[in-house]
């Protein structure tokens, strides 16, 4: 392959290139390719160099790289990719870059940009484009780790990022009750610099950043200096399905705008046409009337999906229940054996449509939470939502934050079956959540003990300690 390289990039590329010979293993592995044009494929192209096998690829052009088509990546060994800023685009609702067999990633200094412009009422047609897809393979062990450095990926219809160790692709749900199985292999996720803007909008439940993990595995995600706003569904999700522990550190980052998909305004009014004269919650002693509307269909909604229903029956007393399924800045489910342990320091999470963070625990495993200068406000639902069930309880420290103009509560910590609740409260400010009254609640609902400490606070409302102590 003859290589040039552009007018003016020659220090620039050959800096690179030195810088990148250098991280290879032992030195004597093959120099990097370089992608010294934005054209879609042919000789000197990104997916050239892709199909080609390289590992190592330096992209050189100053020019942007359009594609027709996914690039796809289906080597095992890890791929490094540097740019200096160049952005991989398209058109299309397609997805960007796939790897395709769960190789390790690294991304420098490059942007991702799908066509932008989707929303409820313009949705993408299936299968929805993602940004960056890494399919784990059904085999794997060990780690795979996805670092990305000064990278955005903006504009794409479906999830921002997507690490995906679930054999249902994508049905895999949520992971409290989440379908699927998986590998033996855990994720890791390290981002620095990196911006999520405007993804997720052309589909019900895409997010930022969604790793959904299954089988044994532990999920490891930091990221430092990182924005994701503008996301349809979560700005991140990670859903840890059956053995493992989610461990988060987050740093200097900001979920702020997320979860607007499911327009409430637009699904509210749909949603008040479907049911009539009937509540949007109920029950019937006997039989449920023949006009009751039932299920949400595809006629009455623009997306049915944007409803969450519920339907019991039980002894002859039917329940029922219809909810806007909008969502949250920051949301893990970790479900099955093993902890969510997580500190978020010097972060915003502001004007999510559901809740800012909502982390839920189940069975085995506590959750241990730290959030240091984190300010929550102007959530539709509650600032900080933190919910453990089975064995183990929760322990968390809440320092120098703040919770203000939340519609649900400003903080909320609530422990089910065996364990014990553990708060701190220092130097926090909360007002003006759940419409003036409640600003923190610690709840335990089954045994246990536990308390609730808060000094040095300004808490304008109230503070609720449900079955702990609250020491003042
Ligand atoms: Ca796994
Ligand atoms: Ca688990
Ligand atoms: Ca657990
Ligand atoms: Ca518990």
């Amino acid at each position: 392959m003859i290589r040039s390289f552009p007018r003016s990039k020659h220090a620039l590329a050959a800096a690179v290139v030195a810088t990148a010979a250098t991280l290879g293993a032992g030195g004597a592995c093959a120099l990097p390719a370089l992608v010294t044009n934005g054209n879609d494929m042919g000789e000197g192209s990104l997916r050239a160099a892709l199909e080609g096998g390289a590992t190592e690829i330096v992209i050189t052009t100053d020019q942007d790289i359009m594609t027709m088509s996914p690039l796809v990546y289906g080597g095992e060994k890890k791929l490094r990719i540097y740019g200096t800023g160049q952005t991989v685009m398209t058109m299309d609702n397609h997805t960007l870059l796939e790897i395709s067999n769960g190789a390790d990633l690294e991304i420098i200094g490059l942007n991702f940009m799908g066509p932008g412009g989707f929303d409820i009422n313009n949705p993408a047609s299936a299968p929805a484009g993602k940004g960056i897809f890494v399919d784990v393979r059904d085999n794997q062990s060990g780690t795979v780790k996805v670092v990305l450095n000064n990278v955005t990926v903006s504009g794409v219809a479906n999830h921002g990022v997507h690490i995906s160790d679930c054999d249902l692709a994508d049905d895999c749900g949520s992971g409290g009750g989440g379908a699927g199985g998986g590998s033996n292999a855990s994720i890791i996720v390290e981002f620095d610099d990196v911006t999520i803007d405007n993804v997720g909008n052309g589909k019900f439940d895409a997010d930022g950043l969604r790793v959904d993990e299954r089988g044994n595995g532990n999920i490891v995600f930091r990221a430092d200096s990182s924005t994701f706003t503008n996301v349809g569904a979560d700005g991140v999700e990670l859903d840890e399905g059956q053995n493992g522990v989610v461990i988060t550190s987050v740093n200097d980052s900001k979920f702020n705008d997320n979860g607007g998909y499911c327009d409430p305004v637009q699904v509210g009014d749909e949603l008040a046409a479907f049911l009539g004269s009937y509540e949007d919650e109920g029950e019937f002693d006997g039989d449920v009337p023949e006009d009751f509307p039932g299920a949400p269909t595809a006629e009455a909604f623009t997306d049915p999906a944007c409803i969450e229903y519920v339907f019991e029956e039980d002894g002859g007393v039917t329940e029922y229940e219809y909810a806007i399924d909008t969502d949250d800045g920051f949301d893990i489910d970790e479900a099955g054996n093993g902890s969510l342990i997580a500190d978020i320091i010097n972060s915003e999470v502001m004007r999510n449509l559901d809740e800012g963070i909502d982390f839920d625990e189940e069975d085995n495993g506590a959750i241990d939470a730290n959030y240091i200068n984190v300010v929550a406000s102007e959530n539709s639902d509650d600032g900080f939502k933190m919910s453990e069930e089975g064995p183990a309880g929760v322990r968390s420290l809440f320092l120098g934050s703040t919770a203000i103009d939340n519609g649900g509560k400003g903080a909320v910590w609530e422990e089910a079956d065996a364990g014990d609740v553990n708060v701190l409260v220092i130097g926090a400010t909360t007002s003006g959540n759940d419409d003036g009254e409640e600003d923190l609640e610690a709840v335990q609902e089954d045994q246990g003990s536990g308390t609730i400490t808060v000094q040095d606070s300004n808490i304008a409302g109230e503070i609720v300690a449900d079955g702990v102590d609250l020491i003042q």
